[in-house]
């Protein structure tokens, strides 16, 4: 049978034809484009399908104004190769999202990856098919791609949250979420605007638009703690001794727990003690300190503020205080001032003049905690018996994180059991990379893995270097399919749960918890005893013969015939 050329639709009627591949890899975001340069690298066929019209991932669907990384450019980029890091110019200390763009967009064209990239093609099912130990994947575009593997490089927040408001499609204005903005400009001149929610995404967009509208109206769930972000355009003798020092930098930034640590123009420390152990003026200075460098240095200052609610109310304390200076109006600070969860279990929020906006421009804040928004009329949003006119809405709700993308594809691993069931009662996962049941898919940046609090393109380098090795060791010993043991997963399970336990993240509602989608399993989605810690483990997989994995091989009988056997932990040189 005549397969359908790559990227083609199949014409109606045409018979699904394969196409074959080793390695298929879903999204071209960060992880994607450094998944299909490495194992493209080390001589396995791949092709990178994702429904966005542009490689980029998070940066090709964030285009809201005032979009940009929360983490220094110098620490937020890919490390693995040294020329490209030396050659890159990052304009601002935190990139904006049109430079994270062109810089993903550099990375695709240095490193010819075009020719196996395939946009505007969505997976919508991959089945494993364990006769031949393969993965069929079926494509938006009706195509079919059978391969030996299967990447998942689908993001940690790219899946939109859209709260099902009751009366929503009776709106009569536009509506946009944050997560999926259009790609021409949005002109607010003129408008009245509800933006719903205050995480990142809303803090960013809320002094921009409010600039721009007549009139802002903010619902406000839960009232964040924010640090100023204090971005500037690149020092050029920063990013002069950053380029000098990079190898520093980096091992510098593995040994972190959040992996970055720029502090005032150069490495920062964490301090060498425990809060509880610092006077309240070292505690103060540091804080002081962090404060002046601004954005989410905090995460690298003492290790407590994440395990003792004492200590941790030093630091809200402290962000109270500093929140108190920049509000003029006493009821207005009553309603932004945080206190609902210990700081620093959702991520800190960075802001430009987010406070000061309710100064400059017409913005009213309308606290939903008490009395949720109730409904969406043809007009506005009615929240209790009140209703607030509105033109425009933009929910920047946020996202079903980190399990959010992978749950949207049909996913079916031995004996047809669904990623979903098999995850029904929380992910699971063996050291974050794959799960039970589903050979030879790996899962990078997904729940199990430090995720969201660390360094994501070192993390996912260091996830697909790991991939690398172990896709060499399997061809180099010629198995058909790894897999982790259902005894591993489920200690390591326990011990992501067991680490998150012994800290703070659990008292708040957070995504990082899965607590903001209605009906996601509470629990922990993110490894939070660090990257060291993390890496250390999963790297010990690789010299101590897998244990904890088990391998399929298929053996050659007398007669052509084969049959399948497995075995678990290290397999002999064929
Ligand atoms: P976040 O951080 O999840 O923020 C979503 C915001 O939306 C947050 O303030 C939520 O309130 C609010 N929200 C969600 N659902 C509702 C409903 N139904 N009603 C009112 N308010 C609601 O997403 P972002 O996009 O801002 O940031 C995501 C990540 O991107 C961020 O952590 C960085 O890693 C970059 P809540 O706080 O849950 O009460």
């Amino acid at each position: 049978m005549k397969s359908t050329p790559i990227g083609q639709q199949r014409p109606a009627g045409q018979p699904i034809a394969e196409s074959s591949v080793d390695v298929v890899i879903v999204g071209a975001g960060v992880a994607g484009l450094y998944a299909l340069h490495h194992l493209r690298g080390l001589g396995f066929s791949c092709r990178i399908f994702d429904s966005a019209g542009g490689v980029g991932g998070t940066w090709y669907w964030n285009r809201y104004p005032g979009a940009r990384v929360d983490l220094e450019s110098v620490e937020y980029s890919y490390s693995f190769d040294k020329e490209l890091q030396q050659d890159w110019d990052w304009s601002e200390r935190y990139a904006a999202q049109p430079e994270l763009l062109r810089y993903l967009n550099h990375v695709a064209d240095r490193f010819n990856l075009r020719p196996d990239i395939q946009l505007e093609t969505r997976v919508n099912s991959q089945i494993y098919d364990e006769a031949t130990n393969t993965w069929v994947s079926t494509m938006s575009t009706g195509e079919v791609f059978r391969s030996k593997f299967t990447i998942m490089a689908t993001g940690f927040v790219s899946a939109p949250n859209k709260p099902s408001f009751d009366g929503i499609d009776e709106f009569k204005g536009d509506v946009y979420h944050s997560g999926h903005w259009p790609h021409e400009e949005v002109d607010f001149t003129g408008r009245t605007v509800a933006v719903i929610g205050t995480g990142s995404s809303g803090i960013q967009m809320i002094p921009i638009i409010a600039k721009q509208a007549t009139k802002t109206v903010v619902f406000q769930r839960t009232a964040p703690y924010i640090v100023p972000l204090r971005n500037r355009p690149m020092d050029p003798a920063f990013l002069k001794s950053v380029r000098e020092n990079y190898d520093e930098w980096r091992r510098r930034q593995r040994e972190a727990f959040g992996g970055f640590i720029a502090l005032n123009g150069g490495m920062g420390k964490p301090p060498e003690k425990l809060a509880v152990d610092a006077s309240p003026e070292e505690r103060r200075l540091d804080y002081e300190t962090r404060w002046k460098n601004g954005g989410l240095s905090f995460n690298h200052s003492f290790f407590d503020l994440y395990t003792s609610k004492d200590m941790n109310d030093t630091l809200a304390d402290f962000f109270r205080e500093k929140t108190l200076e920049r509000i003029k109006d006493p009821a207005l600070a009553e309603k932004l001032i945080p206190r609902d969860f210990p700081i620093m279990t959702k991520r800190l929020i960075c802001d430009d003049n987010y406070y000061e906006a309710y100064d400059n421009y017409d913005i009213t804040l309308v606290d939903v905690k008490e009395t949720p928004i109730t409904r969406m009329t043809a007009t506005g949003v009615q929240v209790g018996e009140t209703e607030y006119e509105v033109d425009t809405i933009i929910l920047a709700t946020g996202y079903d994180a980190v399990t959010g993308a992978m749950d949207r594809i049909d996913i079916r691993g031995r004996g047809g059991k669904t990623l979903k069931d098999h995850w029904g009662e929380g992910p699971r996962t063996h050291t974050g990379i794959m799960s039970a049941g589903f050979p030879n898919m790996f899962i990078i940046d997904g729940p199990g893995s430090p995720g969201a609090t660390f360094t994501p393109i070192l993390l996912v380098e260091y996830q697909l270097q790991w991939v690398g090795q172990t896709l060499e060791y399997l061809r180099s010993r010629n198995a058909s399919a790894i897999e982790p043991t259902t005894t591993a997963e489920s200690e390591w399970v326990e011990h992501v749960s067991d680490v998150a336990n012994a800290t703070l993240f659990p008292e708040a509602k957070s995504w990082y918890m899965g607590a903001n989608i209605p009906g996601k399993p509470v629990v922990s989605l993110i490894y939070l005893g660090g990257f060291k810690e993390y890496s250390r483990r999963l790297s010990a997989a690789l010299t101590n013969g897998y244990d904890g994995f088990l391998f399929s091989h298929s053996q050659a009988l007398p007669g052509g015939a084969e049959i399948e056997s497995t075995s678990e932990g290290a397999l002999q040189l064929v």
